[in-house]
């Protein structure tokens, strides 16, 4: 018996415009934009299910039977973003991932909001199909100036709102305005996304960390002692370790189920790999918007000013009392050094 068609749903374009009219002055730009990352979320998920069919697998530049230039996923899911946000005549400058330089919007098309976003993040995972996201911050151009890229180099503070998309089991977008976080599941019977986790808190403390061991050697003393302490606890039990190595999904398993993402700096990478403005970043506004905490090591993350659409921060998410754990082995050991 299929589930009865639910008459009264609250769909994220719902959701967003009863936001807006929290806000007497709101245009109703803001509900428009996030309806075009909704299209984009849709369309990005339509080819994450079918990749492996038409071949949009990993494979960057081949060409289908009918001499189609297949684009890879991660190429495709930028397109569909860019594309979008561009014809949305609400934005100025864009900050992806997939592009060296920030995408200033043409005079006559440009709004007032400025997006930073990793379109399919976690795709070095689509060949395997473990579970990969995309993942927006929005912000508002701060200045009367002509638009320039360093207008999107604002710190997480300045946020105006932050959301991942998840391509895992089912499709789901969280979503936070600065009122808190909420989970939209993607209903392909209507192609709407449907609120299905109202609220989301992240517990104080979890019983998880996630961090890939494998660099164990090039991790600095804090985070070493971090390990150790979850490992070999003086009393009490012993953390479990969860590792995905696709961060919109490590992020919301630990929304969900409490407990600590780490990738931390490393001899190697002494900024860590995650980049602030489109991974790091959103990531912290959710986590903090759900009650829980976001820091380099040192310093909040929502206060790092950004140097470069594409600088990198070691992280901490999660779980209040386990980030503040973290925090004070950095004291410990005497950092900021
Ligand atoms: P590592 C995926 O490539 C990614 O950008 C994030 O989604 C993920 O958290 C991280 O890199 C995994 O990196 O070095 O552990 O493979």
């Amino acid at each position: 018996m299929a589930a009865p068609i639910d008459t009264e749903p609250i769909t994220l374009t719902r959701y967003v415009l009863e936001e807006q009219r929290k806000h007497p002055h709101a245009t109703g730009d803001f509900t428009q934009l996030i309806n075009m990352i909704q299209t984009a979320v849709k369309a990005t998920s339509s080819a994450v299910r079918r990749g492996g069919i038409h071949k949009l697998y990993g494979i960057s530049g081949s060409e289908n039977k009918s001499g189609d230039e297949q684009k890879k996923l991660d190429v495709l899911s930028n397109d569909l973003f860019v594309n979008l946000l561009k014809s949305s005549y609400l934005t100025c400058v864009l900050a992806s991932e997939e592009e060296e330089n920030a995408i200033i919007v043409e005079t006559e098309k440009q709004g007032k909001y400025i997006v930073c976003f990793d379109p399919l993040d976690g795709s070095s995972n689509i060949d395997c199909l473990v579970s990969i996201g995309s993942i927006f911050a929005i912000y508002k151009k701060s200045t009367d100036s002509p638009v320039v890229e360093s207008d999107a180099l604002q710190p997480g503070s300045n946020m105006v709102a932050a959301g991942y998309a998840l391509y895992g089991s089912a499709t789901m977008i969280v979503l936070s305005v600065g009122n808190g976080v909420n989970g939209f599941m993607l209903d392909p019977t209507i192609g709407e996304f449907i609120l299905t986790d109202k609220d989301m808190r992240i517990k104080p403390r979890g019983k998880i960390y996630s961090i890939n061991e494998g660099y164990e050697s090039y991790w600095d003393p804090p985070t070493k002692e971090y390990i150790k302490n979850k490992k070999y606890p003086e009393s009490g039990k012993p953390y479990g370790a969860r590792y995905i190595g696709s961060m919109v999904a490590d992020v919301h398993r630990t929304i969900c189920y409490g407990g600590i993402f780490i990738y931390p700096a490393t001899s190697q990478s002494p900024k860590g790999k995650l980049r602030l403005m489109y991974e790091v970043a959103p990531m912290a506004f959710l986590i903090e918007q759900a009650g829980g905490l976001a820091t380099t090591g040192t310093q909040p993350i929502l206060d790092v000013v950004p140097t470069g659409i594409h600088c990198r921060v070691p992280c901490f998410i999660g779980s209040k009392e386990d980030v503040e754990d973290v925090i004070a082995l950095y004291k410990k050991h005497g950092y900021p050094k």
